[in-house]
């Protein structure tokens, strides 16, 4: 074989190999895996329940505590005038297992008073009712508090502190703020809740 015919076999060669890689693509293949998963519905172990003070004649009117069917959910309204309100023991959450549960509060929307009247509103959380507050929540701005300990069968003693300041005036139409009870089985697990 000469040169100049191994060399136009050579190309040839090049060309088709140039061919089959320009025109390759991947096939119409499909790979499929089983996966099952399965959901069912346990009681809830930690609960809203009412505080000793619940629907209790507060300043001209009741402070009204309403709990969920299930016990997870809750409302609560009541009254202040001017200078500090101290509201103690309006609502508790209680840990109804056999193990502790981490637990947060989480402000979503927070109490604004568009006449500037509110100084500060801060719910106190308080394990154990031992006049002991584990923490503070300001109600005035969006975030979560600190994570607590829920030892297995203890209570959350919620109270709430709201300032009026004096001389201003109160919005007419109540103010409210919404919130959110965050709770895991797990140290640390509460910063894993999704944004509401
Ligand atoms: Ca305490």
């Amino acid at each position: 074989m000469n040169v100049a015919r191994t060399r136009r076999l050579l190309f040839v060669a090049a060309s088709l190999i140039a061919v089959l890689v320009a025109t390759m693509a991947y096939a119409s293949i499909v790979v499929i895996y089983p996966l099952n998963v399965s959901v069912s519905e346990v009681a809830p172990p930690v609960k809203f329940q009412a505080g000793s003070n619940a629907n209790q004649t507060g300043l001209g009117g009741t402070m009204t505590v309403i709990i969920g069917k299930n016990q997870t959910s809750a409302t609560v309204s009541f009254q202040v005038t001017y200078q500090t309100n101290y509201i103690h023991d309006l609502l508790e959450v209680v840990n109804t297992a056999g193990n502790d549960y981490y637990v947060a509060i989480r402000v979503d929307s927070p109490l604004a008073s568009s006449t500037g009247a509110v100084a500060s509103a801060q719910l106190i959380l308080d394990v154990g009712n031992d006049a002991t507050a584990d923490a503070t929540v300001d109600l005035t701005t969006t975030g979560t508090s600190t994570e607590i300990t829920l030892p297995a069968g203890q209570v959350i003693a919620l109270h709430f502190q709201v300032t009026l300041t004096e001389g201003t005036k109160l919005d007419s139409a109540p103010l409210t703020v919404q919130l959110s009870l965050l709770y895991s089985p797990q140290s640390g697990g509460t910063s894993y809740a999704p944004s509401p």
